[in-house]
């Protein structure tokens, strides 16, 4: 009977062991995913009359910043459609970047920002509509 015991509790030993190696790569994931991705979603907003240059906002707020790992929401509540575009617009604007395409009047565009640093977009329909993200480390 004690042979037995010791067998069965050698197989749940080894069991246990496998089991927590195969979980561990899972587990690391999780852990990292957790650091990098949070809830935060800053908004920003397109304002009315945008289009005009002799508007006093265009995106609002024109800077933000974010932590690496959050999210910006552009909301459009201009009356006509207007972009999100990476870049600068003397720079014709970043081809790698992230890019809405039209808005439409009370969408939205979300991009997600994992890399610290200075972000630079415009409106490629308006040029004169500029507007910065500065993303921190997390
Ligand atoms: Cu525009």
């Amino acid at each position: 009977m004690f042979k037995n015991l010791k067998v069965y509790s050698l197989n749940v030993s080894v069991t246990l062991a496998l089991a927590i190696l195969l979980a561990q790569p899972f587990y690391n994931g999780s852990v990292h995913a957790q650091l990098i991705y949070t809830d935060e979603v800053v908004e920003v907003k397109i304002s009315k009359g945008s289009s005009d240059t002799n508007n006093t906002q265009f995106y609002a707020p024109p800077e933000v910043q974010v932590a690496a790992g959050n999210s910006i929401k552009w909301t459009n509540n201009d009356n006509i459609i207007h972009t999100v575009t990476q870049g600068k617009p003397s720079g014709g604007g970043n081809p790698a970047g992230f890019n809405s395409g039209p808005i439409q009047v009370g969408g939205t565009f979300e991009h997600f920002f994992d890399e610290s640093g200075s972000v630079d977009y415009y409106c490629t329909i308006h040029p004169h509509m500029i507007g910065k993200v500065i993303v921190n480390p997390y």
